[in-house]
């Protein structure tokens, strides 16, 4: 036996991103395959013969503008122009609300810049009565489901219009009727709900399946790992999506563990098949989130899908991310910009222009500022009709119990 003080001093690993502000953008960790490169198993493909499709990145866009590849094809060029109009309906949105944080308008709001592809892609995959349970950064799935603005940029406000009757931080929307779970703040909770609602819908033998999301920073909580062994044990009818935009607020993709294989293999360690995606690319994301949908539909159990892309601005009003990342990081991103290359895409196939572009972003603008101010004519943080302070009592007990009742009334309600 050698004695204790021969030994080196014992010390712990912290990974750290490549690059601090003020070096130079380096994604050359990003390994990317051509577009069309990355095989389509069959739906029914057993997860351990697929295990590869786990290390790829799925992309159907090439840089030329062209869809190839056996992911290509899923989506109609008019159901392509509804996608590219929705991307700019959020950004747009995002850009609106961002000012109106900076205005008083409302206490916080968080952007989805450089993502806009995952949530509004997604959505089209899933059917009327299917249920996401979304965390902050996918309000992509109630634009594309036609969810109005007004209603969200009350919610927003926390103004007299707000569904959630103030109750909620601004952007935690709801609506059972478009299949977007109430957002709940404590991250990757949005897994194990997923999960035992998917559970729930195989028990009543219903047809209705269930989409989970979380970020690569959240994937570190337990949660994730327990909603993973429900999933694969029970065969759960869910789509497990992770968006890995490379960062949670200030750390690193890294610090949860995405040096080690990939997000999407965490899947394998359950025995769940994993794609792992160009989150950039509208027609890639359709195309493996429709792949995950229909095996889901089919009885066949859970996918593991994760999204590969980058936050393009702040984690939310309260962060400034200049502390931590070179401020031309997004500019790097070596994957692009999700809106131009739908846009090049839609002009190289000849069903779209440039005028059409210029066209579109002007009534999108029109739409969005018309709605904000209708729901600013409700209120706003500042100002205008509020909920009630007796709302805060309701929609938690069928029956209010009596201390509550007894506070609602000191309340002066
Ligand atoms: C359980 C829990 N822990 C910590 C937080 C605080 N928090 C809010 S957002 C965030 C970062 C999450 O990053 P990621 O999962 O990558 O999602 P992204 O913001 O990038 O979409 C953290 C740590 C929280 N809301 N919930
Ligand atoms: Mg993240």
């Amino acid at each position: 036996m050698t004695e204790a003080n021969d030994r080196l001093p014992l010390s712990l690993t912290v990974p750290e991103p490549d690059v601090r502000p003020g070096g130079q953008p380096d994604f050359s960790h990003v390994r990317i395959p051509q577009a069309g490169e990355i095989r389509r198993p069959a739906i029914d493909e057993d997860p351990e013969n697929m295990r590869d499709l786990a290390f790829g990145i799925i992309r159907v866009l090439d840089r030329d503008g062209n869809a190839v590849g056996p992911w290509a094809g899923s989506l109609s060029p008019e159901e392509l122009r509804d996608g590219l109009r929705h991307m700019m309906t959020l950004r747009a949105y995002d850009a609106r609300m961002l000012v109106a944080q900076r205005q008083g308008k409302t206490s916080f709001y968080m952007q989805h810049l450089g993502e806009e592809a995952v949530s509004c892609a997604f959505q089209r995959v899933l059917n009327k009565g299917d249920m996401n349970f979304p965390t902050y950064r996918q309000a992509g799935l109630l634009v594309a489901a036609g969810y109005p603005l007004v209603k969200m940029m009350c919610q927003v406000y926390s103004n007299d219009g707000d569904s959630a009757r103030g109750r909620q931080l601004p952007v935690f929307y709801s609506s059972k009727e478009n299949g977007f779970f109430s957002i709940s703040g404590n991250l990757a909770t949005q897994y194990v709900q997923a999960v035992g609602w998917a559970m729930a819908s195989a028990i009543m033998r219903d047809t209705k399946i269930a989409a989970a999301w979380i970020g690569d920073g959240s994937t570190a909580e337990s949660d994730f790992h327990a909603a993973l062994v429900f999933a694969s044990t029970y065969k759960a009818p869910v789509v497990l999506n992770i968006v890995n935009n490379q960062w949670a607020i200030s750390t690193f993709q890294g610090i949860a563990r995405g040096g080690s294989g990939t997000f999407a293999a965490r899947g394998h360690g359950f025995g769940i098949p994993a794609l792992r995606v160009d989150g950039n690319d509208y027609l890639a994301v359709h195309a493996a989130g429709a792949w995950a949908a229909e095996r889901a539909r089919r009885n066949l159990g859970p996918t593991v899908v994760e999204y590969v892309t980058y936050r393009a601005a702040g984690h939310s009003t309260s962060d400034d991310p200049s502390g931590y990342r070179p401020k031309q990081e997004s500019e790097a991103w070596p994957l692009g910009d999700p809106i131009l290359r739908l846009k090049g895409y839609l002009i190289a196939i000849g069903e779209w222009s440039e005028e059409r572009h210029v066209q579109a972003e002007a009534e999108i603008a029109d739409t969005v500022v018309r709605a904000q101010k209708e729901a600013e004519a409700i209120g706003t943080l500042q100002s205008g009709r509020r909920p009630s302070p007796k709302d805060m009592f309701e929609d938690v007990y069928a029956e209010m119990p009596p201390h509550l009742v007894e506070q609602r009334q000191q309340a002066g309600y």
